[in-house]
């Protein structure tokens, strides 16, 4: 039976050493409830680093057979695996870079040279426990060379990947000396998802900007395969913090705080030690807060608490040092006898206590400079059991997508902080009551559950499209194949684009023309007995008639709007209008002085945008635009707008390759039948082909209706001369 493995740096149990020997703590995180669901259930297993560094094979072979127990095995790593790949490539370069603190980050050979290893050490690991056909889930920045990696090795498996941080825009990956590798390396995953749509579109543009590859809707053509990319919002374990909020545990530390604190007002932050969690920017909002509202003062507290984090990295120990030193000066400033400004606690509180303090706090501020989710935003919106409280939540953490209804601020805008604190403060409660109820249920229903349902629902779904749109390759016994049945067939019908499958493309495309060989193989097959060819291609019909109008071959031009069997004159598919091209022309013009190199072709009932010569990364961002535009433009008409290789063309819907091929499908019947086509356009043909047909994609994209792929124009004249033989 197939299984899933769940890959990430951390398990959800930590291993120590003490006296008594081993202790195994499960993990409280988030994705270690979310994924409990799944890495529990059968032969699961969740593979990663167990959090020590085994002394000898004894230990090893202990912590192994302990974790076996609960579906999990221990990818062990050394001192100094930590050091440079841990603390070093992942936290020092990766991290800064991806929270767009680049003046951080570090570029150190060694340190990468480790991360390749450790990437390389999982991957083993991952395959000592999978099969061919299993689903492996990886997680997380530190994995990055992971999912290509075990792609090599397991061709077939079903892998996903989730970045729990954010994805920058491309211009910070750019500056990444091993970008390239890191690309590839998450694009050996069949799913790639991230917690927003932006972390998505910046993955995409950086895949298109940095590999070349095209991207449509999600979906990035590698050469060999396709990948999808999507947003998927990590929720939390609603429940589990509603229900520990409720527990008399945590009433009665809410009740202990309640009482030292007498009636002062709370605010409260809760974060890892982390430069990107904006805290000396809060600390600094609070301290004005007081200035600009001296009312507050003695009236408000702000509890803090930071949770110990990678003290080892150098800018970790600063910032340390500067929160100590900021709470220090505030305090001392603002402190009574009977009342502290800043509460701050450096450590790390069990469940019931921080439940307490979500209880307990009338304000949530949560204002990160940049945060990939920040689940403390939704843990405090699941613990207000009474509806009340208001959350403060910067516009840069990803919840800030879902929660629009928290006070959304800028963390940098000290002054904005300031007034949402204040505003926050003295919010009425219907407001306070109407603005949490829609959060709740939002955070109740998109929880860390449904988050896992909804990615592995994605990743079994894509794999299945896949299968389904995978071409193969067009073998010399399938050719063989093909050649016997067309021999052996009493009518035969063959379906041709012309553009990328008869010749290459070319910068002109009225350039394009047939040359000698191409004319000479068109007649011989058109004069074989019972055989019909038919041109079948986007290009106007004047331009058809003049390259190949002597052959007796059947033509579709205009992509189906323009009909002509052989020797007879030219047959509008049905009645069109044109008169939109007077609205659309203007449009196109403005692209074509804003794009060099780009330029208008007009055919009777369509226009088309070629930004072929234009610079590539300019051509891809204007087409993106012009769709756009032109989705406006044409919605509610009965016009189409399509795009194909390097291509935007506007034209009658209802009309394509494919219900012009039906009409040949229908009229002749035919007991062998092909069809070669490149681009998007041809896979209307191939859709209108019965099963039995032969259909073959040209060139490498891999998703495609078709049953074959070949590789070139040259390879398809190859295959129509062998027809002849
Ligand atoms: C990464 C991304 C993304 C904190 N203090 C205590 C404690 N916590 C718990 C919170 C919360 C978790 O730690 C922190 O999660 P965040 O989401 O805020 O941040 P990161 O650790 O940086 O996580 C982040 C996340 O991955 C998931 O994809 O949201 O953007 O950076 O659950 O409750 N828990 C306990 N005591 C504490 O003192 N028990």
């Amino acid at each position: 039976m197939p299984r899933t493995l769940i890959v990430s740096n951390r398990l959800p149990t930590k291993v120590l050493r003490n006296e008594e020997g081993l202790t195994f703590q499960p993990s409280e995180g988030g994705l270690a409830t979310g994924l409990g669901s799944i890495y529990r259930q059968g032969d699961n297993l969740w593979i990663g680093w167990p959090g020590l560094f085994v002394q000898d094979e004894a230990e090893e072979n202990h912590i192994r057979a302990e974790l076996r127990e609960d579906n999990m095995a221990p990818v062990f790593l050394t001192e100094a695996e930590i050091r440079d790949f841990y603390e070093g490539f992942s936290n020092s370069t990766l991290w800064p870079t991806f929270h767009y603190f680049s003046e951080f980050a570090v570029y150190e050979q060694s340190h990468w040279e480790a991360y390749v290893e450790v990437n390389k050490k999982f991957c083993e690991a991952v395959l000592a426990h999978a099969g061919p056909e299993d689903t492996i889930w990886v997680h997380d920045y530190q994995l990055l060379l992971l999912p290509e990696l075990l792609r090599r090795a397991r061709p077939e498996a079903s892998i996903g990947f989730f970045l729990h941080i954010p994805f920058p825009s491309q211009e910070l990956i750019r500056v990444l000396p091993w970008r390239t590798e890191l690309l590839r390396g998450i694009l050996g995953a069949d799913l790639i998802g991230f917690h927003t749509f932006g972390y998505m579109r910046h993955f995409l543009s950086a895949v298109t900007h940095l590999l070349g590859y095209p991207a449509q809707n999600g979906q990035i053509e590698t050469p060999n395969r396709s990948v999808r990319v999507d947003a998927f919002p990590m929720g939390i374990d609603y429940e589990r913090y509603a229900q520990a909020a409720a527990s008399p545990e945590a009433a009665e530390h809410q009740a202990a705080y309640r009482e030292a604190l007498r009636d002062t007002r709370v605010i409260l932050s809760i974060d890892r030690l982390d430069y990107t969690k904006g805290i000396a920017q809060r600390l600094r909002a609070f301290e004005q807060l007081l200035q600009r509202y001296p009312e507050w003062r003695g009236q408000v507290s702000l509890i803090m608490l930071v949770v110990p984090s990678r003290d080892q990295v150098a800018q970790y120990a600063s910032l340390k040092e500067e929160i100590d030193e900021l709470v220090g000066r505030i305090n001392a400033q603002y402190r009574t006898i009977s009342w502290n400004p800043i509460l701050y606690f450096y450590r790390s509180l069990p469940l019931e206590e921080l439940a307490a303090l979500y209880r307990l706090a009338e304000v949530a501020l949560v204002t990160p400079i940049r945060d990939g989710m920040n689940l403390v935003a939704k843990e405090y919106v699941a613990s207000r059991l009474d509806q009340r409280g208001v959350l403060i939540l910067s516009e840069r953490a990803g919840a800030a997508r879902e929660l629009s209804d928290a006070l959304i601020i800028n963390p940098t805008d000290v002054g904005q902080l300031v007034e949402a604190m204040h505003e926050a403060l003295i919010m009425p409660e219907e407001e306070q009551m109407a603005r949490m109820s829609a959060m709740q249920a939002l955070v109740k229903r998109y929880n860390v559950f449904s988050w896992t349902r909804l990615f592995m629902n994605q990743l079994a779904y894509t794999k299945m499209k896949q299968h389904t749109l995978a071409t193969e390759k067009l073998t010399e016994t399938a050719t063989a194949q093909l050649v016997a049945d067309y021999q052996a067939a009493q009518q035969r019908l063959i379906l041709l684009d012309y553009d990328g499958t008869l010749v290459p493309f070319h910068p002109n495309p009225q350039r394009a023309e047939p040359d000698q060989e191409l004319r000479m193989l068109l007649r011989a097959l058109s004069e074989m007995p019972n055989t019909r060819v038919v041109i079948i291609s986007g290009r106007d019909r004047a331009t058809l008639e003049k390259w190949l109008g002597h052959l007796p071959v059947d033509f579709i031009a205009e992509h189906g709007v323009w009909l002509r069997t052989a020797g007879e004159d030219w047959q509008l598919f049905q009645p069109l209008r044109s008169d939109w091209k007077r609205d659309l022309r203007p449009v196109l013009e403005l692209y074509v002085a804003r794009t060099a190199g780009s330029f208008i072709e007009e055919k009777d009932y369509s226009l088309v945008w070629h930004y072929r010569r234009a610079d590539t990364d300019l051509g891809v961002e204007r087409a993106r635009e012009l769709l756009t535009h032109l989705g406006f433009m044409t919605a509610n008409t009965d016009l189409q707008v399509l795009e194909g290789n390097k291509v935007i063309e506007i034209k009658n819907a209802g009309i394509n390759k494919g219900t012009a091929a039906a009409r040949w499908i229908e009229h002749y019947p035919s007991d062998f039948m092909l069809a070669l086509g490149d681009d998007r356009t041809d896979e209307d043909t191939f859709r209108a082909l019965p099963p039995t047909a032969y259909s073959v994609r040209v060139g490498s994209g891999a998703r495609s209706l078709a049953r074959f792929n070949i590789g070139t124009p040259a390879e398809v004249r190859q295959l129509l001369r062998r027809l002849l033989a």
